[in-house]
Order: structure tokens, then sequence, then C-alpha cells
């Protein structure tokens, strides 16, 4: 689509609307010629003779007519962002200066730029590789603490840091491989089999984990799905409710309210969680009703698809957990609702948490227990620096290369046949960092990107 980096391009890299001020940005070829036209800096100077990075003060004047004034700060090539001569204009962010100032920039020859095509020209140029573009894609995505931690940390290069690691265990292996091969047929004795095997289990492992960090997270990007179940009326959508700070699910005094499940974001700490309200489980063996046993099967899905399970009563049984022994592989929190009605002061113990979802008693109990059962999960994410799918899908097919060969070394395969899935890991790895030629994934990393970047 845009794979063309001879025109000069152009865009505003704030975003869309009114602000204090806006930028917009001009790169490639023609970027110094088509600004001097209409920008007169306040030192007099041509384009050409002002101080890279640094501001300028100026004035944008269609013929005699002033449009605004500006800041303009530009970068020599190869000192810029996309490698090639470069400007910023910080202009007034009305949406007519804006337009104004991008017109005149298009009517003297440059393009409107395609959403992420500085930073696509960046990397043809050689200033950013591949992982950090996409690490890049993943920081606009970046919606809580959580995926913005794990962008950040591969934009500054721990992901190709791992990257390198795993290269120089190949090369090691290799290396082992091609003292054997440096010998005759006869000799293969030469080869160090016992080193040779306990590098590759290192190597396996150390993926492996990698792998399971990044499986982890992704699951964690989803948001960990926490569902509320219980008998009708015991006072789930109103917790549901006061979770998600507004009055999302219908709640009545009349038993079976909610009939469909109800979901939604939920943010806490920083860590994003999918919350679901389902219809409450009537205790009758045999349901007639349709619609209920339709609802019903709706619970049992989501309860069987939960990460962590909020058991709500509104009475203390024996048994709390009685219902729900066929989850009991699930993480499970018993809550008690309605502790106002309760004749008795009686306080939560560490079986259950005693709440009043109606007066608000007891919520930051709730929070708690979900954080702590789930950090369990949440370490894993201090191992995770894979930045996506792609990525992962390349370190997997390594991985499974890397497996084979530790499966047939015990049968004596020969050295060259080591030598040619040595080979082939190596090429799953290198997909991950190398120049891609191909224009559909290079479409698909950088049309994520915001226009202007
Ligand atoms: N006294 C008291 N009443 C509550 C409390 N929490 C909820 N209720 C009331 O209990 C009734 C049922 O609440 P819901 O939140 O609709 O209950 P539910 O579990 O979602 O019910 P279903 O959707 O029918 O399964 C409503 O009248 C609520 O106002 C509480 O903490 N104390
Ligand atoms: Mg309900």
């Amino acid at each position: 689509m845009f794979i063309n980096n001879k025109d000069t391009i152009t865009a505003i890299a704030t975003p869309n609307g009114i602000g204090a001020i806006a930028i917009i940005r001009i790169s490639g070829k023609l970027c110094f010629k088509i600004v001097s036209i209409f920008f007169v800096s306040k030192e007099n100077k041509q384009i050409t003779e002002l101080k890279p990075k640094t501001m300028h003060l100026g004035l944008i004047k269609q013929k005699k007519k002033i449009i605004d004034q500006v800041f303009l700060c530009l970068f020599k090539k190869p000192f810029s962002y996309t490698g090639e001569d470069l400007i910023e204009i910080y202009c007034h962010g009305t949406l007519y200066i804006q337009n104004k100032i991008l017109k005149l920039l298009i009517d003297n020859g440059a393009r409107l730029a395609n959403p992420g095509e500085f930073s696509l020209r960046s990397f043809q140029n050689g200033k950013i590789d591949l992982i950090k573009a996409e690490s890049l894609s993943e920081l606009f995505k970046a919606e809580d603490e959580l995926a913005h931690s794990l962008a950040i940390k591969n934009f500054n290069g721990k992901f190709s840091i791992f990257l390198k690691e795993i290269r120089q265990y190949i090369i090691y292996l290799n290396s082992l491989i091609n003292v054997a091969l440096d010998f005759d047929e006869d000799n293969i004795s030469e080869f160090n089999y016992k080193k040779f095997r306990n590098t590759l289990v290192v190597l396996i492992t150390k993926i492996k984990r990698t792998i399971l960090g990044f499986q982890q997270n992704n699951l964690l990007k989803k948001g960990y799905y926490l569902v509320l179940v219980g008998r009708p009326n015991v006072g789930k959508s109103t917790l549901f409710n006061l979770l998600l700070k507004k009055e999302r699910s219908i709640v009545s005094n009349l038993s079976g309210t909610t009939i469909n499940y109800i979901e939604e974001d939920y943010f806490l700490k920083g860590i994003k969680y999918r919350i679901v309200d389902t219809a409450g489980i009537q205790p009758t063996k045999n349901p007639t009703n349709k619609l209920y046993i339709k609802g019903i099967n709706k619970t049992y899905e989501t309860i069987n698809s939960a990460d962590l399970i909020l058991v709500i009563k509104d009475k203390i049984e024996k048994d709390l957990e009685q219902d729900f022994q066929r989850y009991r592989n699930k993480q499970i929190i018993i809550i008690i609702n309605k502790c106002d009605l309760l004749k008795k002061k009686i306080i939560s113990k560490n079986k259950y948490i005693l709440i009043s979802a109606k007066y608000r008693i007891g919520l930051e109990r709730i929070k708690k227990q979900i954080k702590e059962k789930m950090n369990k999960r949440l370490n894993y994410k201090k191992d995770n620096i894979i930045n996506n799918m792609r990525n992962y899908e390349c370190l997997k097919k390594v991985l499974l290369t890397l497996i084979k060969i530790k499966k047939t070394i015990t049968n004596y395969l020969t050295p060259e046949i080591l030598s040619f899935l040595l080979r082939e890991a190596n090429y799953h790895l290198g997909k991950i960092t190398k120049i891609v030629t191909n224009d559909e994934i290079l479409n698909k990393i950088f049309s994520t990107f915001c226009l202007g970047k």
C-alpha cells in the first residue's frame, strides 16, 4: 500500500481536534525546500542555516498573510526519527491553523502520510529494528499498566537482548557439530555428545520459560475472568455494579432478575479483568422454564472459563462450598452478602468475606482477596518479554525444532542432520528480527500506528 519512500510525506502528529498546540511533521527529500516557501524565521535565516534539534521561533506566511506564529525544529538526515530530513512545526492547535498549514505543505509538494508511515521509513532506513517497531505499535495499544510496562521494556531492547543470547547458544551448538564434521564419518566419537545435549537442555528451558511468560501475559492482556455466581436474589448484580462503579446490571427484589450473563472490563491496581454477572442458580433439580435453562447453561459456561469464581451467598451455611464442589480446581472466594441484615455482629473469617453490597461495606476486603488470589499468576509477567503473537509463533517454531533435535540425538543422528536441524531453528529465529521484504507483513505492523507516527 505505502511502500514508497521517494515522496516527501506530512501529517498532523497530535490527536485529531482542538488543543493548545498541534505538531505537524514533514519528512523526505523536499522537506526543507517546501517549508522554506512559507516559514520566516525570527532570526531571518534560511531553513538550512538553522541549528538542528533546536527550537526556532518564526511565522508561517501565505504570501504576505500571517497564518500563525510557530516553533520549528529541524532534523538533518540521517539524524532524525525517519533517517531523512525532517521538520516538526509546533503551531497553535485550532483546527483552522492545523489544516491550513497541512494544506500549504501538500499544495507545495508533500503527500499526506499513511498511518505509521514515518515509523516505516525509520525501519526501512535502519533507525529502528522490527522488534522496536512492533513494541511501538504495542505501546500505542497499551491500555493498562501491564501492557505499557511490557511494551516499554521491549522498546528498550529486552527482547532483542534475549534473542542475541539464544543466537549465541545456537552458534555454540553449531560449533560443537562443526568439530565433528571436520572429522571423517567413522570418527563420530569426536562429537561431544554430552556437552551438546546439556547446552541444548539449558537453551530449551530458557525459551520455554519465555514462552510460558507470554502465554500467561496474553491471558492477562485479555483480562482474568472473574465470575459472580450464586442463588437468585443474593445480590450478585448489586455487587457487580458496585465494583464497576456504575448501574450496569439491573437490580431488583424479584428472584431471577438477571437472565443472561453480563460482562465488563474491570481495572484493579492497574490490572485488567473481565468481570461477569450471571443468572442466579435455582435450587430446583429439574427446572422447566426454557429461558431459565438457557440462562443457567450460560452461567455454567462462564464458570468453566473462570479464573476466579466469586460465590455470593446471603446467609452463612454449614458447607459454604457445597454447590460448587465440581469447580474445586478453580480459585474461589466466598462472599456472604447482606451482612446489614444479620442480627448478631459477626466478623469476616478466612473462609468467607462478610459484606453489604447495598451499603457498600466490605468491598476493600474483596479487592484485596482478588489481588492475593491472582498474584501467583501475575508473577509470570516478570518473565515475559515477547512483544506479540508473530514473534511468539516464530519462537515456538525455534523451540519445537530444538525439542526435535533433543529427541533425535538419542537415535545417533549424524552431525550433518543435526546441523541441518539447527539451521532450521536459526531460520525461525532470524524471522523475528530480519528485514522483512513482505509488504503485507510490513503493512500489518505499521498500519496499526497513529497518523503522524
Ligand atoms: N439488605 C440488603 N439488601 C441487598 C444487599 N445487596 C443486594 N440487596 C438487595 O437484594 C435484592 C436482589 O439484588 P440483586 O443484586 O438483583 O440480586 P441478584 O443476585 O443479582 O439476583 P438475580 O439476578 O435474580 O439472580 C435487591 O432488592 C437488592 O437491593 C445488601 O447488602 N443488603
Ligand atoms: Mg442479578
